[in-house]
């Protein structure tokens, strides 16, 4: 009999994924995290939007690159590999030093000099994978690791592996699955932009043919839930967000030295450029910039004021929306999806900013702490 209890992406699509049936799955539990509606930003606002984030926070090593890397890695063991390699602005490092782990494999992670946030080096530590810092930055990594694979016994794992954006494009099965349809728009951050790429390719396969008939997939039912007998028929507009330090694609070329507090996305020359442009192009969509500024602001604002702590790097897709919202650029009436592609706890040093101002020292006192409360509800 087989398990009925979710097992993460292999065992839930399956048939979806390019990999051999008798390859042992390498799986931590990923996927099937929340969609969760911001009613309190959109009321705010006074919109009629229905907002939502894929919060990828969830996911086992608290980003969206678990997705990637459980398929990547199960086809690296399956070819018999016994070594991965990356690198990485730090949460691609933090899951392959994971799923290396579960695999009994080493990981190489290269990482830029003192620019990685403090809960991903922590995790690429913990979970055993050698880390060499290098004198430079992501985007020298990535051309030197390229190398690696050519010359050394080692498996590259970022997303240019091609089962890497694989396994990214189910979050598009999810969010179809969830709404019963797809999203009018998405947002995204775009770094690398393996992301918008694995999006755009999963919204493709959920999407019919028109004139063609049938049903969404729904992997979680046997056929009975609310939404299977929808049809999904439309792909979303693909919108994509960069940091203005880091924003190659409204730049229209390299950015020789990306610089912003969102770590995870200071990468000045894409791997999937080609693939990025052809999704905005192809779904109608655009590229859009905000200041390190515009991101904390959002960042905070998620946080504070509906229960959701993302990083630097995830608030960007927000910020994008409630901008595009408000100019009308996202019309009214409208389902939009952001993908939070990591927790807030990846990155305490840029929370702790904030901790001046939020925490007050009083003494131990039951009459001190009754006055700090008093006076806070006043
Ligand atoms: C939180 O870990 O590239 O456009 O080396 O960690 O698919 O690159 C991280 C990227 C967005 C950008 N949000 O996604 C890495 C790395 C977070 C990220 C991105 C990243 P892509």
């Amino acid at each position: 009999m087989s398990e009925s209890r979710y097992t993460g992406l292999i065992g839930a699509y399956s048939d979806r994924l390019p990999l051999a049936a008798d390859a042992r799955p390498i799986s931590l539990g990923e996927g099937n995290t929340p969609l969760v509606r911001l009613h309190n930003l959109t009321d705010s606002l006074g919109v009629d939007v229905a907002l939502y984030v894929k919060y990828e926070g969830l996911n086992p090593t608290g980003s969206f690159k678990d997705r990637g890397m459980t398929v990547a890695v199960t086809q690296a063991v399956a070819e018999g590999s016994e070594a991965i390699i990356c690198a990485s602005t730090g949460n691609t490092s933090a899951s392959a030093a994971a799923y290396a782990a579960r695999a009994g494999i080493s990981a190489f992670v290269l990482i830029p000099d003192g620019k990685i946030a403090m809960g991903k080096l922590a995790q690429a530590i913990m979970h055993g994978a050698t880390v060499l810092q290098i004198r430079g930055n992501f985007d020298d990594g990535m051309r030197i690791v390229k190398e690696m694979a050519q010359t050394a016994p080692v498996s590259l794992v970022n997303s240019v592996n091609p089962y890497r954006l694989q396994g990214q494009k189910t979050a598009a099965f999810e969010i179809c699955e969830a709404l019963g349809r797809a999203p009018d728009y998405h947002c995204l951050p775009v770094g690398n932009a393996g992301n918008i790429t694995a999006y755009w390719m999963g919204y493709s396969e959920m999407a019919l043919a028109p004139g063609q008939t049938g049903t969404a997939a729904c992997s979680f039912c046997q056929g009975d839930c609310q939404y299977h007998q929808q049809a999904v028929s439309t792909r979303p507009v693909m919108v994509g967000y960069q940091a203005s330090g880091s924003a190659p694609f409204l730049r229209g070329e390299p950015v020789a030295q990306p610089e912003t507090v969102a770590t995870a996305i200071r990468i000045g020359a894409p791997q999937s450029w080609s693939q990025a442009l052809a999704a905005s192009r192809e779904s109608g969509g655009w590229f859009d910039e905000f200041t390190d500024d515009d991101i904390l602001e959002t960042q905070w604002l998620l946080a504070s004021q509906e229960g959701v702590f993302c990083e630097p790097a995830s608030a960007v897709s927000v910020a994008g929306a409630l901008r595009d919202i408000r100019a009308g650029r996202i019309e009214a009436g409208s389902t939009v999806v952001c993908t939070l592609t990591g927790h807030g706890l990846k990155d305490p040093d840029v929370a702790q900013r904030h901790a001046e101002a939020a925490v007050s020292t009083v003494d131990a006192d039951a009459d001190s702490v009754r006055r700090a409360i008093l006076q806070r509800l006043d």
